[in-house]
């Protein structure tokens, strides 16, 4: 009876399809919208479909074992493509697995989007008992840069636009995005819908210094006599590596790389300074922080690292720092010249300053520091070469500098305390970005969610360095890495336990103590379970044949090399924030 039916109505099921849209769809379409091509997460309820759709939408849905891993993953994937990592969860108790990982984002200015299921407002907010009742959005909010909910499907393209421009502007950070269940099934006239869709424009805009500033920071880096420059993972991510590059080739000046900042020049690079770190930080008289935070790591800029007589002295260092948060610069000690702006336009505007008559660093203080490296690589070799039985970490991690060597594109987790702080300093980078590890708060599972990202995203051979303990927080996701069939090697540092193995119950009692783990434990059986390579290597041999046969067939592989139990120290390198150790000595 066509006559009958009203004149806008759908003729057909497939018009009906056309003409209406669905919260659902509306956030598929609005991520893609924004480029979003990747979703780290894990199923159920409310957001079990929308995993699905995404994935029929042509995106690629990584699902995990664990919201912390898939979280962890979501945050790693966005500091290394400068696009929001974006981990999908359910409710509570999923959104609070992977709240570790929205802190951590934000604690490490990545760029990620938590985006979770929620249960009913009224419900939740009246405290009703509504399956997985939890406020999300007050929780995330301490821990977030940003936070939003959407309640009606026509925001939907607001909530996601703020989200990502909050996560990627200015200082990148972790993002929570609410989504409460409801949300997902209302409908809209799809052509309104698809309007009501916003692409970000020029999500994270560039910041150009001011040239005062710049010049400022010239004239004082230009009046030392024991320049130093520090290069931290805040001018890895801006992906301006040329300019960075430049401007400390240009100028001459010895630099230090924190963590994840070593390989954004070659870490065999003459102007190198890791090698000689003990010597230059106190004795340098200005110090360019370029993208690194003057926190613990830094030792707060203060106290004998720097020089500074007495454990909060400063050292009499000045300081420029290139940050874009404003509010950085003086939160341990004077920066006497702040330059705010996004690091590639900050190098831009100094190298613009530095011309043929910059006067390079007095040969004395260059001579003193190529002096110390010589030495301190002299006596490393020595300690590389030697071939104990079991393995120490340096006879095994000699094997992974050499692998690393011949494949510079590799990406390398690390996570430990002797594992991360034994590899950090033996293990050579290459290339920018190839370095991801415990971050800012130097915590344990990051492991096989940052395998995992690292391989989805970049497509490299991924290789990771994990203390045994470390690679229990995420161990299980070497299913994951299975399923989804990466190139990852893990190396396990199995030294029974954490920091080391040989610790007793000091009762004599049968519980064994707090800090080790079965004995011999044949971690590499967990990667032949799922249909991966295990490999037992009690040698560098045959730790050095089983690395190259992963790389070569990039094969899931976990090989469980067996390290001195009592090879390592208490909390690696950090004794000194160990109120334990300090008692001690
Ligand atoms: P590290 O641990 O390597 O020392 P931090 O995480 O402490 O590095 O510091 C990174 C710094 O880089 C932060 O202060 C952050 O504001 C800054 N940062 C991040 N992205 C950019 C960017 N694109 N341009 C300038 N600074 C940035
Ligand atoms: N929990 C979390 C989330 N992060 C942490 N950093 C810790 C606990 C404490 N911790 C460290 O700082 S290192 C470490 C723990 C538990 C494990 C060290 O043992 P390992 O490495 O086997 O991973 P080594 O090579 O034995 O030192
Ligand atoms: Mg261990």
């Amino acid at each position: 009876m066509p006559d009958e039916a009203p004149k806008n109505a759908p003729q057909s099921a497939a018009d009906a399809a056309i003409v209406e849209t669905d919260g659902f769809q509306l956030v598929i379409d609005a991520l893609k919208l924004n480029g979003i091509d990747t979703i780290f997460g894990l199923p159920g309820i409310p957001i079990t479909d929308l995993m699905r759709r995404l994935q029929a939408a042509g995106m690629r849905v990584v699902s995990f074992r664990h919201e912390q891993n898939a979280g962890y993953a979501a945050s790693i994937a966005g500091y290394l493509t400068r696009k929001p990592g974006i981990c999908l969860t359910v409710s509570a108790p999923g959104f609070l697995n992977g709240l570790a990982s929205l802190a951590h984002a934000t604690t490490n200015c990545f760029p990620m989007i938590l985006i979770s299921g929620s249960s009913e407002r009224e419900i939740v907010d009246l405290q009703q008992g509504d399956y997985e009742e939890m406020d999300q959005l007050a929780i995330a909010k301490p821990v977030a840069k940003a936070a939003f909910r959407v309640l009606h499907a026509e925001d939907i393209g607001v909530g996601v636009a703020r989200a990502i421009r909050a996560a990627l502007s200015g200082r990148p950070g972790g993002v929570y995005l609410d989504l409460p269940a409801k949300l997902f099934p209302q409908t809209m006239e799809a052509a309104a819908g698809k309007a009501s869709l916003i692409e970000v424009v020029d999500p994270a805009p560039r910041q150009i210094p001011a040239p005062e500033a710049v010049k400022r920071a010239l004239d004082l880096m230009r009046s030392a006599k024991k320049p130093l420059i520090i290069l931290g993972k805040g001018a890895a991510y801006a992906q301006a590596d040329a300019d960075v590059r430049a401007l400390v080739e240009r100028t001459g000046i010895p630099y230090l790389p924190m963590s994840m900042a070593k390989g954004l020049l070659p870490d065999t690079h003459a102007q190198c300074a890791s090698a000689a770190r003990s010597f230059v930080l106190p004795e340098a008289d200005v110090v360019m922080l370029v993208g690194a935070r003057l926190n613990w790591l830094l030792s707060h800029g203060k106290g004998k690292t720097w020089g500074g007589k007495g454990a909060k002295a400063w050292g009499g260092q000045k300081f420029v720092q290139v940050d874009i948060s404003p509010q950085e610069a003086d939160s341990n000690v004077r920066i006497d010249a702040p330059v705010v702006g996004d690091i590639g336009s900050c190098a831009r505007a100094l190298l613009a300053g530095i011309d043929a008559s910059w006067p390079q660093p007095p040969a004395e203080w260059l001579g003193a520091i190529a002096e110390r490296k010589d030495k301190n690589v002299a006596k490393m070799a020595e300690t590389l070469a030697k071939n104990p039985s079991p393995m120490s970490f340096h006879s095994a991690l000699n094997v992974v500098r050499d692998v690393v060597k011949a494949n510079p594109d590799a990406i390398l987790v690390n996570e430990g305390a002797n594992a991360l702080d034994f590899t950090r300093s033996i293990v050579d980078m290459y290339k920018p970005r190839k370095r991801i590890d415990v971050g800012t708060w130097g915590i344990m599972g990051i492991g096989m969610g940052y395998c995992v990202a690292a391989a989805v995203v970049t497509g490299q051979q991924v290789i990771a360095v994990e203390g045994d303990s470390a690679f229990g927080f995420s161990g299980m996701e070497t299913e994951t890495i299975c399923r989804y069939d990466l190139p990852v090697c893990v190396v396990i540092m199995n030294n029974n336990g954490v920091y080391r193995g040989d610790e007793k119950n000091p009762t004599g009692g049968k519980d064994p103590s707090p800090l080790v783990f079965v004995k011999d434990a044949r971690y590499e059986k967990l990667m032949e379970a799922f249909g991966g390579v295990g490999v037992h290597a009690k040698t560098p041999d045959e730790l050095r044949r089983a690395m190259e046969e992963a790389v070569r067939t990039r094969r899931p592989t976990l090989i469980n090399a067996v390290i001195d139990e009592a090879g390592g120290t208490e909390s690696g390198r950090i004794t000194s924030l160990n109120p334990a150790a300090k008692k001690k000595s």
